[in-house]
């Protein structure tokens, strides 16, 4: 194993599980040095990992931590399902992981076992984990559906468990040898909106980038368009495609410097213009089939169905027209769980929704901070919580209802939330127009809308602002939510601040 991770990005791994008696590092390597030791050498600049027990220990709690499951009380179908992968820093050991969690079912434990498993690089290597890490998640899943068969009858030894971490490790060092693109410290995303002339893709854009006086005589675009914006700690790098006929024949003739490496397609469809909805499906299919079987790339596409403005999104019509597209794109992409928007440059939010949804798509951490987020929710017992950046990016949401599952008193309660969700990025707006003209002392207001109060902190997370709104219904959960919010950004801080 030494000589296995000398040469590598890799530093160590840690293996923790929730025992009885609570977060535990199970197995891990290098193998822990006496307390005394580690101050002595620290100091040198060592490439190695000099951890005591007690580092191990701090790693198993800060991972243990992010799932608490104390509460959700899981059921078989839940154990079995539950896989998340997240990117956490550890600032103390100047460490980064990607980790892995899941339960682990063993034969004589009643209760499965929360389990956590790091691979630990140093922070300046992080990006190895950016750019690689659906290829690592791939390789760890199937590790551990094997691994796991072993400890089903009990925790095997150090020595026999150091066998099979050597196999996986030697695995993920595979990836290493293959081209590493430029180095640079900041995760660059390559973004692509496609779609037909005139389908509102670079309103889009303009709305994103908040530069609506452009809005007036806007030309169609002529080639592709690229820019960059930053946000959520990123790079976007944003290709605007322009839709008309003999410029979409020339992306896909040349798919491999368009279509080459992207992480996210956008895919516009003027909900408005029925008449040319068969000519944008067949554009789709075309890229989809490229992607697929020329270039082999499994990038997301989120399909915006633009032009949806207040006045007409309500007719029959418009709803007749979204529904023939979803099953239409639903028959040729063929995934489960594909993303529609519908989107108007009349209401800014439903475009940094969209927009920010996609982004999201990208994150490792979107799933873990989720679930953090619906376990505050539920101890807050808020309807809704958003978790916004600074620009109005939603970075995490938590609903408490199921659309389909609402019963017919609910339905009030259902158009709040929703009029919640589109007026989010407004409250927040406001908020901060008070703060600038000292209206407001405090890192909170509160708004009333009708019987629900919309609760609005700002975080401050290592010189990043951030905003968590929350709905509830009455004001004695305010006090809850000040209890509890500081455990729960304490606990995602890290994870935020590296968002992509
Ligand atoms: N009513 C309405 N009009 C929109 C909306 N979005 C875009 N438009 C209008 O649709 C027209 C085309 O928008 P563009 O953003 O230029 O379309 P495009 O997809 O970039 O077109 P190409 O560059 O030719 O590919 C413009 O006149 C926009 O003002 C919307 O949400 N609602
Ligand atoms: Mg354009």
């Amino acid at each position: 194993m030494k000589k296995l991770l000398s040469s590598s990005i890799i530093k160590g791994f840690v293996f923790c599980v929730h025992d009885e008696i609570g977060p535990q590092p199970k197995y891990f390597y290098p193998d822990m040095v006496p307390e005394e030791k580690r101050t002595s050498v620290s100091k040198k600049k060592s490439e190695e990992l000099i951890f005591t027990f007690r580092d191990y220990m701090q790693i198993a709690i800060k991972n243990l931590s992010l799932l608490l499951t104390d509460e959700l009380n899981p059921n078989k179908n839940e154990v079995r399902d539950f896989k998340y992968f997240a990117i956490i820093p550890y600032p103390d050991f100047d460490l980064t992981s990607l980790t892995f969690f899941y339960y682990l079912v063993m034969d004589s434990r009643i209760r499965p076992i929360e389990t956590a498993f790091s691979i630990l690089v140093k922070e300046n290597k992080r990006n190895f984990l950016y750019n690689n890490y659906k290829q690592i998640q791939k390789i760890i899943e199937e590790f551990f559906t094997e691994f796991n068969k072993l400890l089903k009858g009990g925790f095997i030894s150090k020595e026999k468990s150091f066998l099979h971490f050597n196999k996986l490790l030697n695995n993920i060092i595979q990836i290493e040898k293959k081209p590493i693109p430029p180095a640079s410290t900041q995760k660059k995303i390559k973004i692509i909106l496609a779609g037909l002339d005139d389908s509102g893709k670079t309103s889009f854009l303009l709305a994103v980038d908040r530069k609506f006086s452009k809005l007036m005589g806007l030309k169609p675009t002529r080639s592709a368009s690229v820019q960059s914006i930053q946000a959520l700690g990123a790079s976007l790098i944003l290709w605007d495609l322009g839709g008309q006929s003999s410029l979409r024949k020339k992306y896909l003739a040349k798919s491999d410097i368009y279509l080459y490496e992207s992480d996210l397609i956008l895919y516009f469809i003027d909900i408005k213009n029925k008449q040319r909805f068969d000519e944008s499906l067949d554009y789709l299919n075309n890229i989809n089939n490229i992607l697929k079987n020329n270039l082999i790339q499994n990038t997301p596409i989120v399909f915006i169905f633009s032009k949806a403005d207040l006045d007409v999104i309500g007719s029959t019509e418009i709803k007749k027209n979204i529904k023939f597209l979803k099953s239409s794109i639903q028959n040729l992409i063929k995934e489960k769980n594909l993303d529609f928007y519908t989107t108007s440059i009349f209401e800014i939010s439903t475009i940094l929704r969209a927009f920010s949804s996609g982004i999201s798509k990208l994150s490792p951490n979107r799933d873990i901070i989720r679930l953090n987020l619906k376990k505050f929710s539920k101890k807050a017992g808020a309807y809704i919580s958003l978790l916004l950046s600074n620009d109005g990016l939603v970075m995490g949401d938590y609903y408490s209802y199921k659309a389909e599952n609402l019963m017919e008193k609910d339905k009030q309660l259902e158009s709040l939330q929703n009029i919640f969700e589109i007026t989010a990025p407004q409250f927040t707006m406001l908020y901060k127009i008070f703060h600038k003209f000292k209206a407001l002392q405090k890192n909170e207001a509160i708004f009333k809308l009708a019987n629900s109060l919309v609760i609005i902190k700002r975080l401050y997370i290592k010189n990043n602002t951030l905003f968590i709104l929350v709905l509830i219904d009455n004001d004695n959960k305010k006090e809850k939510i000040d209890e509890i919010l500081s455990n729960f950004t304490e606990r995602i801080k890290d994870l935020l601040v590296a968002f992509i």
